[in-house]
């Protein structure tokens, strides 16, 4: 991957001033303006393998990686040639593809709980569209999250939401009518109790609980023992449906995600990310009886133009077909051990308190004490804590994720190399915090 031609370094904050007056925020995803951490956000221009080029003429090691789709770092070879190709024969034709069934069969191989899917152009479209087809389906209005979980930026679930909005301190965002709002329970990860209180108190009026099986969007969480059987065994008995959001664990933590880990069949999936290849695409899929209350079979209507674009699905089944051929995920997991092991070591040594959490690729440090299981506990890590190794990190050329209620990730490019390199820097970062 080439840099900025010239490689003349420029002015972060030349350039964020610059964007502000045309985009808002200077940017189009929140996150990404660092009001988080405080200070400059990064404009890049490229990246190869584990490193992400910075228009400040800087290499910078990544451990965001466009939060989660990167498997094999920026640009691996295949899935830039499978995307060039696609695109040489045509960006959209606004009509049915074959190559869209090919990746829809392998989607189906490697989560056998999906029967029929219908492909998006994003995380969020999916998630939204999952909603619709779980009322439709069961004539009902309700549904429950879970605090901290993030199920994308539409209107009904974006209460008690994670990820950038928790971040941003609008987890409950202006702008949603309290009448939708009113439309989802929120209850605690984790609190089987809360789950069965909601249900008794609205006997046969909800419709799904969404849940990301690992929540990663108030940072790496994990089901408590029995926690994910019990809402298959409670949606089960109330006849309503368990949706599950993988979106960021879907063939990220293994080919078949966390329904495979835990061994649970939910009704719907949502997935996104890693099936584009790094390209926008999402999609929704399960039971065949409830997904064929999806237009054209049935009376929910949902649709898009560049659903399942020719571009995005070629560079996502290149990505399914490298993971399966490669099989990344045991290398990815030591690395990640290591990264974390060395992150331990050094915040020991200088008595910053840590816990990190992590399942195979994915991690998150939280600074604090004790463990993290839910929303409340996430709550207690020290936001400026994190923001100080951020900068710290940023100055000595690693890239996190510019807030402490995400997950970082580690790619199959990523080396020890690189890692002692971060943790070095780490070592460093945390005698300033
Ligand atoms: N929702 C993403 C984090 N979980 C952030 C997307 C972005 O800002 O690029």
């Amino acid at each position: 991957m080439a840099r900025l031609k010239n490689n003349q370094p420029m002015s972060m904050k030349k350039i964020f001033a610059r964007a502000r007056k045309s985009l808002v925020g200077g940017v189009n995803s929140p996150v990404r303006a660092f009001k988080s951490v405080g200070g400059t956000p990064l404009f890049v221009h490229g990246g190869s393998g584990a490193y992400l080029f910075a228009d400040d003429g800087k290499s910078y090691l990544d451990f965001c990686l466009s939060w989660g789709p990167l498997m094999f770092g920026h640009a691996r070879r295949e899935l830039v040639k499978a995307a060039q190709d696609a695109m040489a024969r045509g960006s959209t034709f606004g009509a049915a593809t074959q190559a869209e069934v090919n990746l829809a069969e392998r989607i189906k191989k490697a989560f056998p709980s999906i029967e029929l899917m219908r492909m998006t152009s994003s995380g969020t479209e999916a998630g939204m569209s999952a909603a619709r087809a779980a009322r439709a389906f069961t004539g009902r209005d309700l549904i429950i999250k879970f605090a901290g979980c993030y199920h994308g930026h539409f209107d009904s679930l974006l209460v008690a939401a994670g990820s950038g909005a928790t971040t941003l301190g609008v987890p409950d965002s202006a702008g949603v009518p309290k009448s939708f709002a009113a439309t989802t329970i929120v209850v605690p990860f984790n609190d089987l109790k809360a789950v069965e209180n909601a249900f008794k108190k609205n006997k046969g009026k909800i419709a799904a609980i969404f849940v990301e099986p690992i929540p990663a969007n108030m940072g790496v969480v994990f089901p408590a023992k029995g926690f994910l059987e019990g809402l298959r065994r409670i949606t089960k008995r109330e006849k309503a449906l368990l949706v599950f959001d993988e979106v960021i664990t879907g063939f990220r933590v293994c080919y078949g995600g966390a329904q495979t880990i835990y061994k649970i069949k939910p009704d719907l999936t949502v997935l996104g990310k890693i099936i584009g290849g790094g390209l926008p695409m999402g999609a929704y899929g399960g039971r065949r009886d409830v997904m064929s209350v999806i237009s054209p079979e049935g009376p929910a209507y949902q649709a898009g133009t560049l659903s399942g674009n020719p571009v995005a699905v070629a560079a996502g089944t290149a990505m399914l077909d490298l993971l399966r051929d490669e099989s990344p995920y045991k290398r990815m997991a030591q690395l990640a051990d290591y990264m974390c092991e060395g992150l331990r070591r050094v915040s020991l040594r200088s008595g910053v308190p840590l816990r990190i959490q992590s399942i195979g690729s994915m991690f998150t440090p939280f600074f604090l004490e004790g463990e993290v299981t839910d929303y409340a506990s996430a709550m207690k890590a020290d936001k400026a804590a994190y923001g100080r190794y951020f900068h710290g990190m940023l100055k000595r050329g690693v890239y996190l994720p510019p807030a402490q209620w995400e997950a970082a990730f580690v790619s199959y490019a990523h080396t020890e190399k690189d890692l002692n390199i971060a943790i070095g820097a780490a070592a460093e970062s945390f005698q300033e915090i």
